[in-house]
């Protein structure tokens, strides 16, 4: 292990990790990949369902057009992720909000990982699949098997943010002021082709901060990353 950490992490990139106090860390389907849930781009079972690409099921015309779908495509996945269990990156993140003084997770993940491994104020920039929402009254509540709003009475709709849809009230604004704050900005298992999710890198360049990107794979990001990390996160988080 000692070996490995030594070949892969920096000492640069140590000494940072050992100094900084105020940390952002942005993470997409990729932490989740090892627990099973399948990523959008490069791989996975989700990326097309009845036919439908997932940035059609999952676009905000959809809503309009067959809410039921998009009911149905979000069942699905739920019953998936029910059996789902956080995996040694989730566990390493979590154990970070206690390490730094100023630490904000920032995910576009809407499987409720992070908050199983025990992290807490977790900025959720694409919402929650554990979540529905109401599409008249936009009141937030629990799911419930009517799918009816307690408030209005209106049709409810997955808490998630869809394509062509604005991100939860103040999460984009919360998760840019970290960013332009940070002295240690690590991007953890995205492809960085989804904005405005994909400018938070670049928020923690321009305040100075060092940034590491963990993915197997390189992304339009990679060559603007002061550390390139390759390989899964679960292997690569926990030799910090
Ligand atoms: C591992 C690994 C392991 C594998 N370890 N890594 C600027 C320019 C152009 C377009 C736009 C722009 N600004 C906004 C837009 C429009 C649009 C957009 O960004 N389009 C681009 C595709 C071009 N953005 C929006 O519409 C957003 N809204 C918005 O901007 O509102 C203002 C507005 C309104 C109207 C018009 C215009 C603007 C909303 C975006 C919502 C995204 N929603 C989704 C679906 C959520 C619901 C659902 O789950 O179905 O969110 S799309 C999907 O992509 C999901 C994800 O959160 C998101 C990001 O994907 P992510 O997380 O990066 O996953 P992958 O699969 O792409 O990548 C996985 C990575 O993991 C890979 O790199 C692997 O290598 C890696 N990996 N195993 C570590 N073990």
């Amino acid at each position: 292990m000692q070996s490995q950490t030594a070949s892969l992490i920096s000492a640069e990139l140590r000494r940072r990790f050992d100094t900084s106090s105020r940390v952002l860390v942005l993470t997409g389907a990729g932490v989740s990949a090892e627990s099973g849930v399948p990523t959008f781009r490069g791989g996975g079972n989700t990326a097309v369902w009845k036919g439908m690409p997932f940035d059609v099921i999952s676009s905000a015309g959809m809503i309009e057009r067959d809410l039921p779908a998009v009911w149905e495509w979000f069942d699905y996945r739920r019953n998936l992720l029910q059996a789902v269990e956080p995996n040694a990156a989730h566990i390493a993140i979590a154990r970070w909000q206690d390490r730094f003084p100023d630490f904000t997770l920032v995910t576009q993940n809407i499987d409720g990982l992070h908050q199983k491994a025990g992290s807490r104020d977790v900025v959720e920039l694409h919402g929650n699949i554990w979540r529905a929402r109401c599409v008249a009254c936009s009141m937030t509540i629990g799911l419930n098997e009517h799918r009816a709003c307690l408030g209005c009475g209106a049709h409810l709709r997955p808490d998630v943010v869809l394509f062509g849809e604005l991100l939860p009230p103040g999460a984009y604004e919360r998760a840019a002021d970290a960013a332009s704050d940070v002295e240690l900005c690590f991007v953890v298992g995205t492809s960085a082709l989804v904005y405005p999710a994909a400018n938070l890198p670049a928020l923690a360049k321009r305040a100075g901060a060092c940034v590491v990107e963990v993915n197997p794979e390189r992304t339009p990001l990679s060559d603007f990353c002061d550390e390139v990390l390759t390989g899964n996160a679960g292997d690569i988080l926990p030799l910090f």
